[in-house]
């Protein structure tokens, strides 16, 4: 059977798993790419597990978790806390690097030079930093923007997008990608992924399919901000014109009351769209759900079958040089069918529930 990879209480080691997450979390605002991917690693098989892991023995004969992790998972079990992470918790530069790196768009360069620059705590940023609008609208919105969002919120959300776009284009197919697609819990943001029957590239209609989307849920005040805007992410050499929107939206009151939630004032919420021709959208929906291990997976054996596999289309014949370095482009054999590209890549067919890593 399938098995559904989300949090839940249920799992004999949700504990372990929280904390887990919560080291996993801080290393991945640290920017320690490596120690993050094997904390996911070690999570997912974690997950996987019926019964309680309670030993550093029992840990390390599992899969994807090595000597150091399984000490770990045995001092959560006995101490039920794990003192790398209260010190992580208490050294002050480390908190504020991490503080800083939950700001929306703000990366490790950024946090680093504002530490330079004396600066601590998120007031010191709004008092003194150079700030541009991503980054203040970040702070302004901090806590919303660090908040995931709950599977009916996102449903919700999805509707009321669903139900303007209809009533723009009712040929325009909108589907909600990432996490929501792969059947979490909750979701960082919305991942929309728009495409029309019968487009090749990205037509001028789907441009201004979106752009007219777009105006009509500002003007109806459920986007409430741009982070990055259609045309800002042109790039014409490769994906044609301007391919994107991320920005922020907000639910209607009455919205949430039908979802039995009371609010003082609405939550801030991601919400990103990708435009993609139908000839590309089976590329797509793979790289647009994920998730980004998976994704990186089926790139690599894509490569070590001589094919090249991104988000829009799998090519065959790439000729590769020294270190998988590219030679030729390659010719495209597959983009608009999700299906097919499993099975030319040689890959048993994963529903999207089960594209965890
Ligand atoms: N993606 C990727 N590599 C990245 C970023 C994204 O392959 N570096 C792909 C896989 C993701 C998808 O794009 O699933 C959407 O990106 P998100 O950042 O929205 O990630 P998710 O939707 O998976 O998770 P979340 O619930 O945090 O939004
Ligand atoms: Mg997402
Ligand atoms: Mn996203």
């Amino acid at each position: 059977g399938t098995l559904k990879k989300t949090d839940n209480d249920t799992n004999p080691n949700a504990r372990t798993i929280e904390i887990l997450q919560s080291m996993c979390d801080y290393y991945t605002r640290i920017g320690d790419q490596w120690r993050t991917l094997a904390y996911r690693k070690g999570i997912n098989t974690l997950r996987q597990q019926t019964t309680k892991i309670t030993t550093e023995e029992e840990a390390y004969r599992l899969p994807n978790i090595g000597s150091r992790l399984a000490a770990k998972i045995e001092e959560i079990v006995t101490t039920n806390s794990l003192r790398r992470l209260d010190y992580a918790r208490d050294e002050p530069l480390d908190r504020a690097f991490s503080t800083f790196l939950g700001i929306y768009g703000v990366g490790n360069a950024v946090a680093q030079r504002w530490l330079a620059q004396g600066f601590r705590t998120l007031d010191d940023l709004l008092g003194h930093a150079d700030l541009t609008t991503n980054q203040r609208l970040g702070i302004d919105h901090y806590d919303d923007l660090n908040t995931r969002i709950p599977r009916a919120e996102v449903t919700a959300l999805g509707a009321y997008v669903t139900r303007e776009a209809a009533l723009i284009d009712p040929s325009v197919e909108l589907l909600i990608g990432g996490s929501y697609r792969r059947g979490s819990d909750s979701s960082g943001d919305i991942d929309f992924i728009v495409t029309k029957k019968g487009t090749t590239s990205i037509s001028n209609d789907l441009v201004t399919f979106l752009e007219e989307l777009i105006r009509v849920l500002t003007a109806k005040g459920f986007l409430v901000a741009t982070l990055a805007a259609l045309h800002s992410t042109r790039r014409p050499s490769k994906d044609g014109p301007g391919s994107k929107w991320h920005g922020c939206c907000v639910l209607p009151p009455s919205e949430y009351a039908q979802l039995g939630i009371t609010r003082e004032k609405p939550i801030w919420r991601r919400i990103d769209f990708l435009l993609v021709p139908e000839s590309q959208y089976g590329a797509a929906l793979i790289y647009f759900t994920g998730n980004d291990i998976f994704n990186r997976s089926l790139r690599l054996l894509a490569s070590k079958k001589r094919m090249r596999l991104n988000q829009r289309g799998l090519y065959k014949e790439v000729m590769r040089g020294k270190g998988r370095a590219k030679v030729t482009e390659g010719e495209l054999v597959e983009g608009r069918d999700e299906r097919r590209i499993f099975e030319i890549l040689g890959v048993k067919w994963r529903e999207p529930c089960e594209r965890w890593c």
